[in-house]
């Protein structure tokens, strides 16, 4: 994405889309990161040359997924491709890492939800051998970043997620590394959003064209981080959900929460911009409906989602739902099927047709937004008046209005890029193209990006 920033304007232009396909090797599944890199060179490359008439690109920020890391060697070469957090490698680990440091402890120090992916429990499925030969462990992004700019260090937001940061210092939990058996310097020394990380490295310069004043500046790394910022509240009594392949559903605060009500309820306290908080939970998201309709796919044509989306909206009210945080929804496969095996064990229906399913899953969804929404304000003693839903969800309207009506708070849909302009709207301030507080970049998100509004249906 290529953005254009200044005191009243906030343009995105979207410059190279590509997918990001992890492939499963016989040992496991699996990021194509060199590819992604590739196209990371791609998409800079069409940037540069997207600028016109004297504009000079300044500056570059990088987001991506949380938790998922490569290792380097004492050269900086990457000890093999990084695993993604799908893969089913962590089965056990979380009792290995529970059984040195216990979980009421652990969340007592990061403040993190319990996912069995975090990086503390991939580190602790990682065989001894390679770990033995890594030198540093980098984030996806920071990763990313290294290849850019030649240039080491881990991002703060992003590196909350790891369950090695320690929730009140905001620094390493050095006493969980010596307690893991982890080298205390795994991780390079941490950044904030806004630091420049530096220029680029000279061989990135020749192959993108990007002018040789062009920075790497640190953002909120992590995507839903990225996210909060470019939400477009008036004011802190609102909620938010980041709705992609996950969708991130919580408030944002000044102080962590670390109540045991809150670790019952499995919230997350994972650091946001300016030293904000996420206190948020992960519901399973549109990948339910993604899995689906991939798996479809496999043995069939293309799925028409306007098409299905639509069946989904004239599918009556009141039909079957489903928890779409159980587990059994995490890795990739056949997601109709494993929706109606819970379905069955619940003794509820199971749709009959893929309208019905799209919106059993839509229905599941709503109602698990609406429980977080309200567990999320209570927890934290957060009111909140309104939702606001960005992400690739804003775009489906029938989700926004079930989201509404299940929440009985009005839904602010948008923007679709809310993580993009999160992203761009802390580099644009580094760089003195914005000024202000978190407030002044969503009254700029206000003045610029359309926002759909839903009012609940009266009962
Ligand atoms: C969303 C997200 C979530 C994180 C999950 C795995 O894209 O970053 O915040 O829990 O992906 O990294």
């Amino acid at each position: 994405m290529l953005a254009r920033v200044g005191p009243q304007r906030l343009d995105l232009t979207e410059v190279h889309r590509f997918p990001n396909v992890p492939v499963r090797l016989p040992g496991g599944l699996h990021w194509d990161v060199l590819r992604l890199y590739g196209d990371v060179l791609a998409g800079l490359g069409h940037a540069a040359r997207s600028c016109v008439g004297g504009e000079v690109l300044s500056s570059v920020g990088i987001d991506s997924w949380a938790v998922d890391y490569g290792l380097l060697d004492g050269s900086g070469a990457l000890l093999g491709n990084p695993y993604h957090y799908r893969d089913g490698r962590t089965a056990g680990a979380a009792a290995s890492v529970h059984a040195k440091v216990g979980e009421r402890e652990l969340y007592d120090v990061t403040g993190l939800q319990f996912l069995p992916f975090n990086t503390i429990y991939q580190l602790a499925a990682e065989p001894a051998d390679r770990l033995g030969r890594a030198t540093h462990a980098l984030l996806v992004p920071d990763l990313l970043t290294y290849w850019l700019t030649g240039t080491l260090g881990t991002e703060v937001t992003n590196a909350s997620t790891t369950g090695l940061l320690d929730v009140r210092s905001g620094d390493w939990a050095k006493a969980l590394f010596d307690a893991l058996g982890l080298p205390r310097d795994l991780f390079p020394a941490l950044r904030r959003p806004g630091d420049v990380v530096g220029p680029l490295l000279p061989a990135v310069l020749e192959e993108t064209g990007l002018a040789p004043s062009a920075v790497v500046t640190a953002v909120g790394s992590h995507d839903t981080a990225s996210a909060v910022v470019g939400v477009p509240a008036a004011d802190e009594r609102f909620a938010y959900i980041s709705c992609g392949t996950w969708s991130l559903v919580g408030v944002e605060l000044d102080a962590p929460v670390l109540t045991p009500a809150g670790r019952a309820a499995n919230f997350t306290n994972e650091g946001g911009v300016d030293g904000t908080v996420r206190y948020l939970r992960n519901v399973m998201g549109l990948w339910l409906l993604s899995e689906s309709i991939a798996t479809w796919e496999r043995t069939g044509p293309p799925a028409d989602l306007p098409a299905l989306l639509a069946a989904a909206a004239d599918v009556p009210a009141g039909g079957p739902v489903f928890d779409p945080d159980d587990p059994v929804f995490l890795p990739p496969g056949d997601m109709p099927a494993r929706i109606a095996g819970v379905l069955r064990a619940d003794g509820a229906r199971v749709p009959g047709t893929r309208a019905e399913l799209v919106r059993c899953i839509l229905d599941s969804l709503a109602a698990a937004y609406a429980r977080t929404v309200r567990a999320a304000s209570e927890l934290s003693g957060r009111p909140v008046d309104v939702v606001h839903l960005v992400g690739g969800g804003a775009r489906n309207e029938l989700l926004c209005r079930l989201t509404a009506d299940a929440c009985g708070l009005p839904v602010l849909a948008g923007p679709v890029e809310a993580t993009a302009l999160g992203n761009v709207l802390v580099q644009a301030r580094a760089h003195g193209a914005v000024d202000g507080d978190r407030w002044a970049l969503r009254e700029l998100l206000r003045s610029t990006q359309a926002v759909k509004r839903y009012e609940p249906a009266s009962l």
